[in-house]
């Protein structure tokens, strides 16, 4: 069966997959093993050590490379680990252009640990092509892009910054943590690298972390596989076979974090203590046109500002709520609240953070999959 042609709400349980060689067994066995056995020096069945190649990871990385519209994949340990997987294919002296509202330890590894390695990054708001163009140069190499924004929601013109790409021969890596492939694939729009933190909706259960990147060019997985097996940080098979199992139901799960992003969002919008909702799915939102252009719906990431905007009316209502959880991440079946300033975005120092829009009083909500009366009714009793 050609898999690569099944519908996407298909590709998600198939893609990439058969039964095991060994029994059958139609989801791939957890192979627990660090090494392997050879026959004599050189011949093997494939497998020689498991930090350069493990079946249970190979078979994440075929779903992976299959749901991304991509040829190769690749399994890291953690999104940062697949972040600076990217980076460690530039040298001192080259420059990097970002999204300026980015996820915090994205920001912490450019400016805290790579800049001391001689790559300058340019954060600049990437609505603005006029502004990211005036930041490259002829040491520019790679542009990376985060859509939606994490935590204020912008999208990013993904076809466009690949022409700009192409036109400049930049490398264009784009970040689909929020929107997952479900709801838009980057290398169909022209990038070159996908990177996820497959910790979120790719998982989809809070119970594991990792990442992943996807390309299609031979050469661009070629020097990627070498870095991941040279700086080793690559995750274990039980992880491996967590997210393969979460992405067999991300199309169910995405269908309903969609119903009830909009649910949420749509109530926020109306009641009168909020003064802002960031969500691209309103025709107010400003970057709508790009997200109706190249997503297929809007998510369940929202972000919103009491009309108090400050800090102590934004730890009341997180400290609150009661079906929302308080914590970190997002794109679990259960809904999340978190208070950026504090929690992912802290290691931003405050006037930079201030300046793109994410003030102490910015609350951000990962809208679960559970029903969305009980989500609103939370919301209520947390925002009277
Ligand atoms: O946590 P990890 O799997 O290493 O992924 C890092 C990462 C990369 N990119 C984006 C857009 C992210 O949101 C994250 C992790 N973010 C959170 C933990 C958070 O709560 O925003």
């Amino acid at each position: 069966m050609a898999k690569k042609k099944l519908y996407f709400n298909s590709r998600t349980i198939h893609g990439g997959q058969q039964p095991d060689k060994a029994y059958g067994s139609v989801m791939p066995p957890v192979y627990f093993t660090s090494t392997y056995a050879q026959e004599k020096p050189g011949t093997h069945l494939g497998y020689e050590y498991s930090r350069s190649h493990n079946p249970t990871r190979s078979a994440l990385e075929a779903s992976l490379a299959n749901i991304e519209s991509g040829a190769h994949a690749l399994a890291f340990a953690s999104g940062m680990a697949a972040i600076d997987a990217v980076i460690k294919l530039l040298k001192p002296g080259d420059e990097v252009v970002s999204t300026n509202d980015l996820y915090g330890g994205t920001y912490r590894i450019f400016d805290k640990m790579f800049a001391a390695y001689g790559i300058t990054f340019h954060f600049v708001p990437m609505g603005d092509m006029g502004a990211v163009e005036k930041h490259i140069n002829t040491n520019t190499k790679l542009l990376w892009v985060e859509t939606p924004t994490n935590p204020l929601m912008q999208v990013i013109d993904i076809k466009a910054m690949a022409a700009l790409a192409e036109a400049h021969k930049l490398l264009l890596a784009v970040d689909n943590t929020f929107a997952s492939p479900y709801l838009q694939r980057p290398l169909e729009l022209g990038a070159d690298i996908v990177m996820h933190s497959a910790t979120k909706y790719l998982g989809g259960h809070s119970d594991v972390v990792l990442g992943s990147l996807v390309v299609n060019d031979t050469d661009l997985a070629n020097r990627l596989a070498f870095i991941q097996n040279a700086s080793g940080a690559v995750p274990g098979p039980m992880d491996a076979f967590l997210v393969l199992r979460g992405i067999k139901t991300l199309h169910v799960r995405m269908q309903r974090h969609c119903e009830n992003g909009r649910a949420v969002a749509e109530f926020l919008a109306q009641h009168p203590n909020i003064q802002k909702v960031y969500w691209p799915g309103f025709e107010t939102h400003p970057n709508h046109e790009v997200a109706k252009a190249q997503m297929d719906d809007f998510g369940g990431m929202i972000s919103f500002v009491h009309k108090d905007n400050s800090l102590e009316k934004a730890v009341a209502i997180v400290s609150s709520l009661q079906v929302f959880t308080l914590a970190e991440s997002l794109g679990g079946v259960e809904s999340l609240a978190g208070h950026p300033a504090s929690m992912t975005h802290a290691s931003i120092p405050k006037e930079k953070r201030e300046k793109t829009g994410v003030t102490d009083g910015l609350i951000r909500l990962s809208v679960g999959i559970e029903d969305s009366k009980d989500l609103i009714v939370d919301l209520t009793q947390a925002l009277s």
